[in-house]
């Protein structure tokens, strides 16, 4: 599939948790090699282990030379697609990774900011979402696991990369998963799908991002 259309580097990551398939795979893999907004969908896997997860991010950045990367994590307990608008600079594991790694409290970038901001157009996504009449919100933690992890890696490596733009997206699980999960939402995989798609395909084709409301109250 030679192309010279820019591409969309979309990651999604392996089963973790004792789950037996991980929803952000699933639907990164569905829009491989479709063409959104111009651009091209390239999707990786990468492992839910803390060290391991960037080695494989890297390498697929260097690959692909993605002009937009958006990486995207199972939830448990979200009940929408939920936009991360920022990633911190901890980690903090409630469980082992894959590996059998726990970091607790240690830095992602020892020495780098306390957080990075999503650079993709955030509201609008979320706007557009809405308007498909896919249940979306904008999130104000990407928790502090192997996603947040990786959200604020991307963001570091990124921001020293002109013009390329990154985000993350939090994903809930699929209703297969939550009948093993008393009193956790869930969302279809065709669902979660099409809305990928309609988020990657505003952040393909805005530039600036509009001013919306949607933030919280705590
Ligand atoms: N979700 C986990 C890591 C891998 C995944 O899909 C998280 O939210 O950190």
């Amino acid at each position: 599939m030679a192309t010279t259309l820019p591409r969309i580097l979309l990651t999604g990551f392996d089963p973790f948790g004792g789950e037996n398939l991980n929803p952000s795979w699933e639907a990164a893999r569905a829009l491989h090699g479709k063409r959104l907004g111009g651009h091209r969908v390239v999707a990786r896997q990468l492992p839910t282990e803390f060290a391991r997860s960037l080695v494989v991010l890297k390498a697929a950045l260097r690959e692909v030379r993605p002009a937009i990367v958006i990486g995207v994590g199972q939830a448990g307990g979200r009940s929408r697609l939920s936009i991360e608008r920022v990633a911190i600079n901890v980690d903090d594991a409630r469980i082992a990774d894959n590996a059998g790694a726990q970091p607790i409290d240690v830095p992602v970038v020892p020495g780098g900011p306390a957080a990075y901001f999503s650079t993709l157009p955030i509201k609008a996504m979320l706007i557009a979402l809405q308007a498909a009449g896919v249940p979306a919100e904008i999130s104000n933690t990407a928790g502090t696991y192997v996603c947040n992890h990786v959200a604020y890696a991307l963001a570091h490596v990124t921001a020293r990369q002109r013009g390329v733009r990154s985000g993350f997206i939090h994903i809930p699980l699929l209703p297969d998963q939550a009948v093993r999960h008393p009193h956790a939402p869930s969302m279809a995989l065709e669902e979660v799908t099409r809305g990928l798609a309609i988020a990657l395909r505003v952040a393909a084709s805005t530039g600036t991002d509009i001013r919306a409301a949607a933030g919280t109250i705590s």
